[in-house]
């Protein structure tokens, strides 16, 4: 039955686009035939090339998730002590420098597109800051060269968090282009996905070579292994997966934007719900729709989250709670809330709508009637209307 058409149906926040079954024997009965399933085999090799070509970068290292990709670009790029992050993130993010055994220093992000906010890194800068990590979130891209110009002054690495900016474009050019190293997520929720996977994007050849060292046991050649490495690799199946769904990326894409277009005019005009607009000189790949509901919407962000579940609408508080609020960091110096006013609201007033290729008008139209409609007026999923 097709989606919308069943009063019981949950509608989520996002549902993975998975190529025609048939498209992807061929390449199975390839892998059986030649019974090499992973340590970078060909599927692997020809996935890299081909994103390579895509992402317009000269260097990229497939993985298999987005949290890897964060630990090998952290591990490759030797960093030391503290390092300046968004607290306004996937907890992956936070946990990445925790696990590297180095100290997060978080910094107010900026009200227009909730990135971190560059005029607030250098105060926040000391003797033991060796790098700053920072988010594209919601694939919105971070004052690149505020940025790369406060690291150029202290000499600090960077590297972009860029989970949610598969494919996006900025001034013309890839967004993957800027910092020593991005990071790729190619998880089901996204909107590219192998199942799970990630890359890493390496500005240089050297920097490329410390990530697959890392990515296979640290291993150089059969003995030779200078570095401490983990096994990060990805699977033969993820990557022929991955050449498939390339194929599919930018019609997906267009369905997504379609989508996205249709929210902003049904939620026009709404006292109290607000949408961030698409950066200018973006070219975005839709992955969120993300709304604040701010204190003039009749109902708090969590009432409104309940009121949808409510209707059969299952979204999401992305990213709530805030990082530096987490047990392992709320005593951290930088973590005080009075520190980070402008992340503690939005933290408070996210809530994600379902966006995925296929979600229909019908249901797009229901959500809107549900928002606008009175709390007292919900109805349990599966009663019909
Ligand atoms: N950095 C950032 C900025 C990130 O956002 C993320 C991940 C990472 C790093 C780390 O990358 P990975 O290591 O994950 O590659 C999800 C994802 O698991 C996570 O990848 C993502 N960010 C994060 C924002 O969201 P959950 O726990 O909210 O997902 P879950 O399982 O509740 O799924 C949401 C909805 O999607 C479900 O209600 C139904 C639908 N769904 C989900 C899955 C897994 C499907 O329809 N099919 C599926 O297979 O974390």
């Amino acid at each position: 039955m097709e989606r919308g058409t069943t009063l019981t149906d949950m509608i989520y926040v996002t549902r993975p686009f998975l190529p025609d079954l048939d498209e992807l024997i061929p390449l199975l009965e390839e892998i059986w035939a030649n019974r090499i399933l992973t340590n970078q085999g060909p599927f692997h090799q020809r996935f890299e090339e081909e994103l390579c070509h895509f992402l317009e970068a000269k260097h990229v290292s497939v993985m298999c998730n987005g949290t890897v990709a964060l630990n090998a670009a952290i591990a490759a790029a030797e960093i030391t002590g503290e390092v300046i992050t968004t607290p306004y993130s996937f907890v992956a993010t936070t946990h990445s420098i925790a696990m590297a055994g180095l100290t997060p220093l978080f910094v107010d992000i900026r009200p227009s597109d909730f990135t971190i906010n560059p005029a607030r890194i250098e105060a926040a800068i000391t003797p033991q800051t060796s790098a700053i990590l920072a988010v594209h979130v919601y694939g919105n891209p971070c004052d690149v060269d505020a940025i790369q110009a406060i690291a150029n002054r202290h000499k600090l690495t960077v590297i972009y968090d860029a989970a949610h900016a598969f494919g996006v474009r900025y001034r013309g050019k890839s967004l993957l282009t800027h910092g020593d190293f991005s990071t790729l997520s190619f998880h089901a929720t996204k909107a590219f996905n192998t199942f799970e996977g990630g890359a890493v994007i390496s500005a240089t050849a050297a920097g490329e070579k410390l990530v697959r060292n890392y990515r296979n046991f640290g291993f150089v050649d059969e003995v030779t292994i200078p570095a401490i490495g983990g096994n990060t690799k990805m699977s033969e199946f993820n990557a022929a997966l991955g050449l498939l769904q390339l194929k599919h990326f930018e019609e997906v894409r267009r369905q997504r934007a379609e989508v996205d277009r249709r929210y902003r005019e049904l939620l026009a005009g709404i006292e109290g719900i607000d949408m961030l607009p698409i950066p200018p000189q973006v070219e975005p790949n839709f992955t969120y729709f993300p709304i604040l509901v701010r204190p003039e919407f009749r109902m708090s962000r969590d009432e409104l989250y309940e009121h949808l579940k409510g209707y059969g609408f299952y979204a999401r508080r992305y990213f709530y709670p805030l990082l530096s609020t987490l047990p392992m960091y709320r005593d951290l110096p930088s973590a005080g809330h009075n520190k980070l006013p402008v992340a503690t609201d939005v933290a408070e007033q996210i809530l994600c709508l379902p966006m995925y290729h296929d979600l229909g008008e019908e249901d797009q139209v229901r959500l809107a009637d549900a928002i606008r409609a009175d709390r007292s007026s919900a109805r349990p999923v599966g009663v019909a209307r």
